[in-house]
């Protein structure tokens, strides 16, 4: 067993690292305030071949592991965990439709995800579900060239942004085994968008409603086979559980580093406030948090890339694990940052409005216990 990064994903740790030191730190504020990351960030981050981490290679991805992925998307996280969020949901629709489109579907949209030309969003959840996903209501009902869509998917990242949207829509019967997954194109009839969500974090992307009325799709929209789109959609999300814990790790090490170099130059009572061994305590709680995560977290990826059984567990229980301590990590360096934690030129109150929300989307962490004690009582 081999706990080191080999050189190869130290590189890729860096060059997301630096990326995001040099395009995305220096505008995570105003991004911010603008409600809005600026389009033309994605094709440079395409470039890096971020558009497709895992994307296989013959479809022109990145052909990166999970892991390897994680690597990315803590490293750009150091710079702002809502862009890297929102870069994590696209490239969980684009590896979708790798692994479960028709050739005719991916030769449709492969090749503009992995320029990032074409962005995507991923609508699962609806008004009246979201943790019980499968209740969901939007309609599929077949026409002569494909299918009218019918309903409304709320919280949508990138809602009234991306250029394009998975949909899970029920096409059959009640229950998971009555969803299927469409790609629906930005400007299709039928499609608009509710306003844009006054939120506490992830200020930087937009969040709408998307709403489907008698949205007519082609028949080659349809993503993989009708009726397994539940089962697409999960699968995505162990993947995206993995990213999302990343960002919350990757946002933590950067407010525990800035706070380790906060606390030696802050002075109280005639030192530096790294002086006092109770905030020194806290300090090593900090770390132990971290690396804990971190190492739960690859140990989670890595059982997902090698299809382990308990992997979908272990997808879980790194979501639950690693957001809640990436928030208490926040908080502490908050705290550890007196008055000037509160202030916004400083990036730690965003951190911690921003990771609040990773214990709540992509299923939340309730649901997360849900995933594991069901398989500890199923034997
Ligand atoms: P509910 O399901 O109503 O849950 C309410 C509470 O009850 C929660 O605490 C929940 O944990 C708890 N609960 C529910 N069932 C159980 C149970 N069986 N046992 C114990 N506790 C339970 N969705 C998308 O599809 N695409 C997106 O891009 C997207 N982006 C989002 C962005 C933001 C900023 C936010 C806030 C949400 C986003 N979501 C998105 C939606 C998100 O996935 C849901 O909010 C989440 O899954 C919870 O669903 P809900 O809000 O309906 O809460
Ligand atoms: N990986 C692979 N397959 C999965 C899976 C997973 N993680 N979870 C469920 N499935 C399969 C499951 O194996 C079953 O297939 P089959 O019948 O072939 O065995 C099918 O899906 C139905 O699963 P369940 O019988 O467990 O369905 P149930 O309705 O009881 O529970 C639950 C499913 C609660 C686990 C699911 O609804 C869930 O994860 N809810 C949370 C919703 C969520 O994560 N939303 C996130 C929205 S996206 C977002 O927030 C973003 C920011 C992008």
């Amino acid at each position: 067993m081999d706990f080191a990064l080999s050189d190869e994903q130290t590189a890729i740790f860096d060059m997301a690292k630096a990326f995001g030191d040099e395009f995305i730190a220096p505008n995570a504020l105003q991004w911010e305030k603008d409600e809005n990351i600026p389009k033309d960030l994605w094709p440079r981050l395409a470039e890096l071949g971020f558009g497709g981490l895992y994307v296989s290679e013959e479809s022109g991805g990145s052909g990166l592991s999970r892991l390897d992925a994680t690597l990315v998307f803590e490293a750009l996280s150091m710079a702002c965990p809502s862009v890297a969020a929102f870069l994590s949901i696209h490239n969980m629709c684009a590896a979708m439709i790798d692994k479960n489109g028709s050739d005719a579907l991916k030769a449709k949209y492969l090749e503009k995800a992995m320029s990032m030309e074409t962005f995507f969003s991923y609508c699962l959840t609806e008004p009246g579900s979201g943790s019980d996903a499968a209740a969901l209501k939007t309609r599929a009902e077949r026409t002569n060239e494909g299918y009218a869509l019918t309903g409304t998917k709320a919280f949508i990242s990138g809602g009234g942004y991306s250029d394009a949207y998975i949909v899970m829509a029920r096409s059959g019967e009640a229950g998971p085994k009555g969803v299927s997954a469409v790609v629906v194109d930005d400007g299709a009839d039928g499609l608009s968008f509710g306003g844009l969500e006054d939120k506490m974090g992830w200020r930087a992307q937009p969040t709408r409603q998307v709403q489907l009325d008698n949205c007519n799709i082609p028949a080659d929209n349809l993503l993989g086979d009708e009726g397994k789109g539940f089962t697409y959609a999960m699968q995505g999300l162990n993947g995206g559980r993995l990213n999302i814990s990343a960002c919350s790790l990757g946002a933590a090490q950067s407010a525990l580093d800035k706070t380790l170099a906060y606390m030696a130059e802050r002075q109280a009572f005639g030192k530096p406030i790294n002086q006092f061994q109770a905030l020194q305590f806290r300090l090593a709680d900090m770390e132990v948090e971290l690396q804990a995560s971190r190492a739960f977290l690859r140990q989670a990826a890595w059982k997902l890339d090698t299809g382990a059984p308990d992997a979908v567990q272990h997808c879980a229980m790194a979501k639950k694990f690693v957001t809640e301590a990436g928030s208490r990590v926040v908080d502490g360096c908050l705290q550890l940052h007196g008055g000037y934690g509160y202030l916004a030129d400083y990036g730690i109150e965003k951190l911690a409005r921003d990771l609040r929300v990773h214990q709540i989307l992509e299923g939340t962490n309730e649901i997360m216990r849900m995933i594991v004690a069901r398989q500890m009582i199923a034997a």
